[in-house]
């Protein structure tokens, strides 16, 4: 325990960005992004549910014994990462389609978001990774007050910008 955080030692990652392929990250670099910005300690991997399966595997195992607290897991087309990695691990799996150069990421969207009952992955928009990112800080602050409170500025930010662009239309 650490005075910053009531998770575990300070800096060791909470969250897991994951993806399929590297050329993911254009899109995933979003979530990390993010949780950079909140200071959120995070850890990125390319492993894929195709062309490793055994490590997918592993790592979902032992997420929570690791000490995370949440994965974001992004993939394309036939996007099974999110969903199976659900299936292996007790912590909450949070799911960005990727979009690839075929079907606009519907492919990927309804792969992650058609999980039968009992196995969820909690699904954000196409190339939604930013929001993902959001929802994994929403998770941590529900035990950490810090967070909680960037993330009150974080909405009064976005706020006084909606306000700011009302005043640059009245200019
Ligand atoms: C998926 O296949 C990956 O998540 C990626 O979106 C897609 C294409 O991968 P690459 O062929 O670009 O490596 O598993």
């Amino acid at each position: 325990m650490n005075e910053t955080s009531p998770f575990g030692s300070a800096g060791a990652p909470l969250v897991g960005v994951v993806m399929g392929s590297d050329s993911d990250w254009p899109v995933m670099s979003d979530a990390a992004q993010l949780l950079r910005d909140f200071g959120v300690p995070h850890e990125v991997q390319v492993v894929s549910a195709h062309r490793t399966p055994e490590k997918m595997i592993a790592y979902g195992k032992s997420a929570h014994e690791r000490g995370l607290k949440v994965i974001i897991a992004g993939a394309g087309g036939a996007a099974h990462l999110p969903g199976m990695l659900a299936s292996v691990t007790t912590l909450p799996v949070v799911g960005v389609p990727v979009p690839l150069g075929r079907l606009d990421g519907l492919d990927s969207l309804l792969s992650i978001v058609q999980m039968p009952a009992g196995v969820p992955v909690a699904t954000v928009s196409i190339g939604g990774a930013r929001n993902a990112g959001l929802i994994a800080v929403k998770i941590l602050a529900t035990a950490d007050d810090s967070l909680r409170l960037k993330l009150a500025g974080y909405a009064e930010a976005l706020a006084a910008q909606v306000e700011q662009k009302n005043r640059d239309l009245q200019a």
